[in-house]
């Protein structure tokens, strides 16, 4: 059914405690937490709990978690005292844009000058 965890899927072992990541944020419906490979000074993931394979899926088929999982991105830029200088809110959406995990997700970048990342 859509939305349900995944038993294969590695963000909603994050989301469920079973994988160790360092949280920065949680609330009911998403979780936050430092990307492994950071390519910023901040560089957070923003999921919600709910298995949807892309961003575009999850708005159509859960559009409250969509739009608290863009809070919380904002939250976290807050949190990471960033969004005064800027940052990016990137959802690589297919393999062919370089997603490599199927579970949505958001990268919350900032911390350096972002104006050539692509
Ligand atoms: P994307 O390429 O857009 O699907 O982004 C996936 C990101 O997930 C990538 O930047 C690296 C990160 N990542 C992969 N495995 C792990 C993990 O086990 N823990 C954490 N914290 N991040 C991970």
């Amino acid at each position: 059914m859509a939305g349900e965890p995944q038993a294969d899927c590695l963000f909603c072992k994050i989301a469920a405690g079973e994988i160790p990541a360092t949280i920065v944020r949680e609330t009911d419906t998403t979780v936050a937490f430092r990307d492994i490979d950071p390519k910023a000074p901040t560089h957070v993931l923003v999921i919600p709990r709910a298995h949807y394979p892309d961003a575009a899926s999850l708005a159509a088929g859960d559009p409250e978690a969509s739009a608290a999982v863009l809070r919380e991105a904002g939250e976290v830029a807050a949190q990471e005292r960033v969004a005064g200088s800027g940052y990016r809110i990137v959802f690589n959406t297919g393999a062919g844009a370089g997603q490599t995990v199927f579970h949505a997700h958001a990268h919350v970048l900032g911390g350096r000058d972002l104006h050539r990342l692509v």
